[in-house]
């Protein structure tokens, strides 16, 4: 475990979170956008809100079942390498998590990471964020966990984390959750880790490949309707949040690989033609209609490299599984890692 430095106050031998900074990203803004999203053709709504306290169980859910391959191939890559990624990751650094729902592969990393200088997980969801990073600070007793609430996929001002010292920045983004952004999106955020991450920081981060469309269709068309609750939990968090009147029934799940567009677009299509209510609006929909609720981009390896490249990223490693399935990369910013 890591040592106080000089000046600096030995650290409590319980769990503790130092500090929550929150960037009180959604209320406003969720009604604004579903608004937006639902009264333009074709109609449309961002992924990020899927992630509402039943929305965030159901993603868990997900990432348990056996058809939804990209969290056990992940989790096995980092189980594998973790001490080779540790090792580059180097001794105080600061561990920056982008998303970081649940949890479970941050402490695969942290078992490889004692000296660790602190844990900043980001997430827009701030029940579940404050939930897990009350977890994890439990079962890391000498770990700072700095939790930030924020919408990561739009500019944001980062705390500086001045108040501790650390040696590197190191931005986690694991899940393939990069796959949600469109292609000029996902080059907007890794320029943004990049700056986040510093001169001499790293990126870690997880990657979905291109791969047999079968095995892909299944993983989000799973056959116990998780996939199907979650893309639907959506209208009923419309519902709660914003007192609309979407009746679930009339709604069902679709989800398909796309192979030209290299992408699994998932959507709600309305069974009937419909009114539905937001407040005073009223947004009609035609029989078969969809909202668009998410792609999720699968990548050729040696495509997001130059993207990476392109975005002020120097490849250090990439592990990936024998079926060449997923792959974890690591990144330095700027030139050379040393
Ligand atoms: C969070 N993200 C990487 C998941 C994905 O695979 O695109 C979200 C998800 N959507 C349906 N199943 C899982």
């Amino acid at each position: 475990m890591s040592h106080p430095r000089p000046g600096q106050a030995a650290r409590p031998s319980y769990g503790y979170i130092v500090s929550f900074h929150d960037l009180h990203p959604t209320p406003a803004d969720f009604r604004e956008e579903v608004l937006a999203g639902l009264l333009r053709t074709p109609k449309s709504l961002p992924p990020k809100f899927f992630y509402d306290r039943r929305g965030s169980e159901l993603f868990d859910e997900i990432c348990q079942l056996e058809e939804y391959y990209l969290t056990r191939v992940e989790t096995g890559l980092l189980e594998r390498h973790a001490a080779e990624m540790a090792r580059f990751i180097g001794e105080e650094a600061l561990l920056i998590e982008y998303g970081s729902g649940s949890g479970r592969k941050t402490r695969i990393l942290l078992d490889h990471l004692p000296s660790l200088a602190a844990y900043v997980p980001v997430d827009i969801s701030k029940e579940h964020l404050l939930a897990a990073a009350t977890e994890l600070a439990q079962a890391y007793p000498c770990l700072r966990v700095t939790p930030v609430c924020a919408d990561y996929t739009r500019e944001m001002e980062f705390p500086d984390f001045e108040e501790f010292f650390y040696r590197r920045r190191v931005v986690f983004f694991p899940g393939s959750t990069i796959g949600n952004f469109t292609p000029p999106e996902a080059e907007m955020f890794l320029r943004h880790a990049a700056e986040v991450a510093r001169p001499g920081g790293l990126l870690l981060i997880g990657v979905d490949l291109k791969k047999d469309p079968t095995v892909i269709d299944a993983a989000y068309n799973d056959g116990q309707g998780v996939t199907a609750a979650f893309n639907l939990n959506l209208l009923q968090r419309i519902n709660t949040e914003l007192g609309a009147d979407f009746d679930l029934r009339l709604f069902e799940h679709r989800a398909f690989y796309d192979p030209a567009h290299g992408r699994v677009e998932m959507h709600l299509v309305s069974r009937q033609a419909q009114t539905v209510h937001i407040g005073e609006t009223a947004i009609p929909f035609a029989a078969g209609e969809t909202i668009h609720t998410e792609d999720s981009y699968k990548y050729d390896l040696a495509d997001f490299e130059q993207m990476a490249a392109r975005t002020g990223w120097t490849r250090q490693m990439v592990w990936q599984d024998e079926q060449g399935y997923f792959a974890v990369g690591l990144f330095a910013v700027g030139q050379t890692f040393s």
